[in-house]
């Protein structure tokens, strides 16, 4: 057993393996940042580029993200002792009026995947959640979902509320109706097509301590 069957599980979505796997890990005494990085994270970032190339599809993403959160599971009591710093706070929703999460969904769990901490507030989400949300966690991000024209501008106006409160959070949109244009022209600070797109776009912004 060794790292690169951890990486494997989750490219070939095997849910059924990866907790043992990783407990398998961690009984040989491997560095549990090893077990994250190089088995959980990298595995989730190798299939987010098939994704996002068109060779991988919705349901194999989702089965991806579930098993990696399974791998996680087994670390997670350990993260918390060796006190592995999360690389930032990132709060997901998707805006007023809007029901549609699956696509918001892939965006939490990859950011997830990637080793950000994720607060997922749902759908329908009012902008003064997005803001109390965000003040409350003490997130460097909040990404925004749309998949309804008429939810659009819920984006623009959360943004304006963030801004009015002179808030420093980074305010990043995406979803199918969504574009750069209109990432621009409501001062967004970010948009990305997809969620590995998403991923990228958060790491840009909170870069990794000590880099
Ligand atoms: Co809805 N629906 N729907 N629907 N629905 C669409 C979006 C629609 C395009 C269908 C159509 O008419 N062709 C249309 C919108 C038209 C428009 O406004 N332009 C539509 C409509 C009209 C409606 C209703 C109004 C229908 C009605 O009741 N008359 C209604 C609205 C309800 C509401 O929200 N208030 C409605 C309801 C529903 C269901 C509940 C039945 C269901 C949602 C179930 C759920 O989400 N739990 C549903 C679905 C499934 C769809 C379609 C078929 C699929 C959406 C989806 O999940 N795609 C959709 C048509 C379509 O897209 N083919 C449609 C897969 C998902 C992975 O993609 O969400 O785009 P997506 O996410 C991508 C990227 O966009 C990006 O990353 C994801 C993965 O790479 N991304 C982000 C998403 N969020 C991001 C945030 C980021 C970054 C990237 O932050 C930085």
């Amino acid at each position: 057993m060794s790292i690169e069957d951890i990486f494997q599980s989750i490219v070939q979505l095997k849910r059924g393996e990866i907790a043992d796997l990783v407990q398998a890990e961690i009984d040989a005494s491997t560095d549990i940042a090893v077990i994250l990085e190089e088995g959980l994270i990298n595995a989730m970032g190798a299939v987010g580029s098939e994704f996002s190339a068109g060779r991988l599809f919705v349901p194999e993403m989702l089965r991806a993200a579930e098993t990696m959160k399974i791998g996680l599971e087994v670390l997670r009591p350990l993260l918390v002792d060796a006190d592995i710093a999360p690389r930032g706070t990132v709060i997901v929703g998707t805006v007023k009026g809007d029901l549609h999460d699956i696509g918001k969904n892939l965006v939490g769990m990859m950011l997830q995947g990637a080793g950000f901490t994720v607060v997922d507030l749902g759908v329908d989400v009012e902008p003064q959640a997005f803001i109390d949300a965000a003040g409350e966690n003490q997130a460097q991000i909040v990404a925004m979902s749309a998949l309804l024209t008429t939810t659009m501008p819920v984006m623009a106006q959360c943004i304006g509320q963030f801004k009015s409160a002179g808030s420093g959070t980074r305010l990043i949109v995406g979803g199918a109706p969504v574009n750069q244009d209109f990432a621009i022209k409501i001062s967004a600070d970010g948009y990305s097509s997809d969620a590995p797109g998403a991923v990228e776009l958060a790491k840009s912004l909170v870069p990794k301590r000590g880099s």
